[in-house]
């Protein structure tokens, strides 16, 4: 029975090793080998793909070699020191057999006449043989009893260290198959016309243990508006970020919020660039993340604002994307739908669409004789300048002078002359992108 167990632990060892020569491959050792064959790892189907089923997929990893824990050494260790010791208890029995034998044959001379203890020289030899006999059984009794206790104690180390090493060859096994779909994902990039498609590859379930955006938790059932990981780019590390669950069926990474001014919108390239503020109240979630999100996935914008009069309208562009800091961060803007009109392709002369970022440190507007973003106190993709800002300024109420409040172009009243020369500004702002094809 224990040598069973242990031959089968040899095949879950065995299994589990086969496993773990593919798990164990560091992260960076994989990459490294990507960019040195793109191909390294391949998805190949194994038959045909049953219509309406699912396709069998094997996937062929570099060969690899690892380090197993040391206890596995001890696993053979132990395997010997069971073998010698049922070799030993099988000689003992088979002593305590004979012995018992010789005793039962002395005992029935004895009653047969010929040789009766107590009585002669004989008699008394064959006394004393038997005595020894006697302390011998009782000797080897002991032994006995010691080796089965023994092997009672091996025993149980023996479950002990099974159920031990197959927990950390689990979580091992777990935590390098998390490891790896980080690399597979990494190189869908990479691929070339011989790799898997991209829809092969987020076809398999494993996918799904990496959070691109607001939408994969939606899709895991995630439901409440709340601060989520998310990682859109595997090669870089992953942030914060607050999702919208409600609007529109939810599934939104949100971008920029205002609502109370309590943080201020007047910063400099690099407060752009990383973002700030609080992401449950008013913030810029940064450009590079921004950047990040939606390079990972084909984007859609919505602005939700609201006025003090209690009005609420919103904008919808089927197309967002955001280049990287060497392209500073020009955005791109599809086609909107909407009630809040499109302030961002407000005319010919005014149109926010593939403008520069611009901060009040650094200009890259296309206004010649100043920055825009030093006269509207804010950091936006500034044409010369503006037909819209929601970085501007926070007012609480109407306000006179430059208008750097927050400003949409196309809102109803917003472009009217009011007495004294007074502005209109916004209770509240926001601007949340979701994946294209995201069905909530
Ligand atoms: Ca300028």
């Amino acid at each position: 029975m224990r040598l069973a167990n242990l031959c089968w632990l040899s095949s879950v060892v065995l299994a589990a090793q086969s496993f773990l020569v593919v798990a164990n491959n560091e992260t960076e050792e994989v990459r490294d080998e990507a960019v040195k064959d793109a191909c390294s790892v391949r998805l190949e189907s194994r038959g045909k793909c049953e219509e309406g089923g699912e396709c069998p997929f094997q996937v062929s990893l570099p060969p690899l070699t690892l380090q197993l824990p040391k206890q596995f050494g001890r696993i053979e260790e132990v395997f010997k020191e069971v073998q010698n010791l049922k070799e030993i208890v099988n000689n003992l029995k088979k002593c305590c057999q004979d012995c018992k034998l010789q005793a039962d044959d002395n005992r029935d001379r004895g009653t047969n006449g010929r040789l009766v203890p107590g009585t002669g020289a004989l008699g008394e030899a064959a006394d004393n043989r038997v005595r020894e006999l006697e302390s011998d059984v009782n000797k080897l009794s002991s032994d006995l009893k010691n080796a089965k206790e023994e092997i009672d104690g091996l025993h149980g180390r023996l479950e002990k260290m099974n159920l031990v090493n197959m927990n950390n060859i689990e979580n091992y096994v777990d935590s390098k198959m998390a490891n790896l779909t980080f690399v597979v994902n990494s190189l869908d990039g990479k691929c070339s016309s011989k790799c898997p498609s991209q829809e092969q590859i987020q076809s398999r379930p494993v996918q799904h243990l990496i959070y691109k955006d607001c939408s994969d938790y939606h899709t895991i059932g995630k439901r409440s508006s709340e601060t989520y990981r998310v990682t859109p780019d595997p090669k870089n590390s992953s942030f914060e970020v607050y999702c919208d669950m409600e609007t529109m069926g939810g599934g939104w990474t949100v971008l920029q919020g205002r609502l109370d001014g309590s943080t201020n919108f007047n910063r400099t390239w690099q407060d752009y660039k990383v973002g700030f503020g609080n992401l449950r109240r008013e913030f810029w979630l940064g450009n590079d993340k921004i950047h990040l999100l939606t390079k990972s996935k084909e984007m859609i914008l919505r602005i939700d604002l609201e006025d003090f009069n209690g009005v609420k309208l919103y904008a919808l562009y089927d197309h967002f994307y955001v280049a990287n800091e060497f392209l500073k961060y020009r955005i791109h803007i599809g086609n909107y739908n909407g009630t809040a009109g499109d302030a961002l392709h407000f005319s010919k002369h005014y149109n926010h669409d593939m403008k520069f970022f611009t901060t009040p440190d650094r200009d890259n507007d296309r206004y010649p004789s100043g920055n825009c973003g030093l006269f509207y106190s804010s950091g936006w993709w500034f044409d010369a300048c503006i037909s819209a800002n929601l970085n501007g300024k926070y007012y609480h109420q109407k306000y006179r002078g430059v208008r750097n409040g927050i400003f949409w172009g196309t809102w109803p009243g917003m472009n009217e002359t009011h007495p004294g020369g007074y502005k209109s500004s916004f209770k509240e702002a926001k601007m949340m992108m979701r994946p294209k094809h995201f069905k909530p």
